[in-house]
């Protein structure tokens, strides 16, 4: 029998909180946001951003817009304390993003350095039928060690996706897979925050530091362009601003429902082209299946740290918390007694809920992260994997990490109500 992450898991639960002395939660600190930083004025076209990510350099020869992918293997920080080998392409999952303008010809060399062959299939881009990079059909395999010549125009605006089209299951699990932003000729219209992101799931055993290529279902490393929260970059907007956030999924198998707080957006176009403004309709959330690109539109109406995440509660944790053992319920009183001789301040955990595997860290396997786990203003947050932030404020300082939210005192925040207003208002609690 294999060891199953439940075993590994409900193991690490009993007795686990007595030994902790170190937690992981400095570690796991939320990471910095990278603003995108109102540098411009109102009125300049859009500059992409990629949280945690990049745009892929290029240059232009001739009016030939001319790129250079790797593929290739790398160590790839999820969140700190879990670092894996993945596939990508110049040393990121997903890949840097490619950035072009509407009608542009470009020419893409793709390096094979990937110990088995590879291609480039331009997911949504309507190439010419032999740049579509299907292997055996449209094109031989790229073998390790070769660089291809991929080449075509750019001939409509829209966000698009990139990805191998040779042993799809094990290159895209290992991380392969990118954007692709065409900006509409002449600029876009009004300033935008515009932010490229994509979803993706791997199912990596606890302490392992590859991805199971095969995994069909139980991912428990869920992630916007290729980080876990904590360690996934904040959005920023002001008041006022349209904000588009690209969401790609290319990810194996699941479809992701991507919930926004404070907001109401609307889905303005997918990988297919434009949404007719007749056709949208209001959401909070949006599935993004996998294979599909949805670009949603909002304007920045409050102020507040809003969470952006996947809606599928195992999609918004991180690997401890998958298939542990249910403890719901459980009096584990006498077991703590009789094992607290050996172990001295032991207590089983989960017998009240998760929540105080967050709050009360516990050792773990070395190369694997928590259940969840960032650290708020306000105490644990109880999130992890596909779960970021979009941080609105009235203004914004150029290169100024925001930080947490601190509403007006008149806004009010929850919290205990008071004797009197429970008898004010008949409460019996
Ligand atoms: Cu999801």
């Amino acid at each position: 029998m294999t060891v199953s992450r439940r075993t590994l898991l409900g193991s690490t639960l009993v007795g686990a909180a007595a030994l902790a002395t170190k937690t992981r939660a400095a570690r796991v600190a939320h990471a910095a946001p990278a603003p995108d930083a109102p540098d411009e004025p109102k009125g300049s076209p859009p500059k992409l951003v990629v949280p945690n990510g990049s745009v892929l350099p290029s240059v232009k020869k001739h009016g030939v817009r001319i790129y250079h992918l790797r593929a290739e293997e790398f160590d790839h920080e999820i969140a700190p304390g879990l670092t894996i080998k993945a596939w990508g392409y110049n040393g990121s999952t997903p890949g840097p993003v490619l950035e072009a303008t509407e009608g542009e010809h470009v020419r893409i060399y793709v390096t094979n350095k990937l110990p088995e062959a590879t291609t480039i299939h331009w997911h949504g881009v309507f190439v010419p039928y032999g740049m579509d990079g299907v292997a055996g059909l449209t094109q031989e395999s790229i073998g390790p060690g070769k660089t291809f010549k991929y080449e075509f125009v750019f001939d409509r605006a829209g966000t698009f996706m990139y990805h191998p089209h040779v042993d799809e299951m094990t290159q895209i699990a290992l991380g392969m897979m990118g954007m692709i932003v065409v900006h509409p000729r002449g600029g876009d219209r009004a300033r935008v925050r515009d932010y490229a992101l994509m979803t993706h799931e791997m199912m990596v055993p606890i302490g392992a530091a590859r991805a199971e290529p095969l995994a069909m279902n139980d991912f428990n490393v869920l992630t916007f362009n290729g980080k876990a929260f904590p360690a996934t970059d904040s959005l920023v907007a002001e008041i006022g601003d349209t904000v588009r956030i690209r969401i790609g999924n290319l990810g194996p198998m699941d479809h992701h429902p991507i919930h926004l707080h404070g907001h109401a957006f609307e889905v303005v176009a997918t990988d297919g082209g434009v949404v007719p403004p007749s056709a949208r309709v209001p959401e909070t959330t949006v599935l993004v299946p996998t294979g599909t690109v949805r670009v949603i539109e909002f304007r920045a109406r409050a102020a507040g740290d809003w969470p952006l995440h996947c809606h599928m509660t195992h999609h918004a944790m991180n690997q401890m918390g998958h298939a542990a053992a249910n403890l719901v319920g459980a009096d584990p009183q006498g077991l703590d007694a009789k094992l607290s001789r050996v172990v001295p301040g032991y207590m089983t955990m989960g017998g009240r809920g998760m929540h105080e595997m967050s709050v009360m860290r516990m050792p773990q396997p070395a190369n694997a992260i928590s259940m969840v786990g960032g650290k708020g203003p306000h105490g644990v947050i109880d999130m992890g994997g596909m779960f970021t932030v979009v941080k609105v404020r009235d203004r914004l300082v150029a290169g100024q990490d925001p930080g947490w939210y601190v509403p007006d005192a008149n806004q009010g925040t929850a919290s205990e109500a008071s004797a009197s207003d429970l008898l004010g208002d008949g409460i019996t609690p």
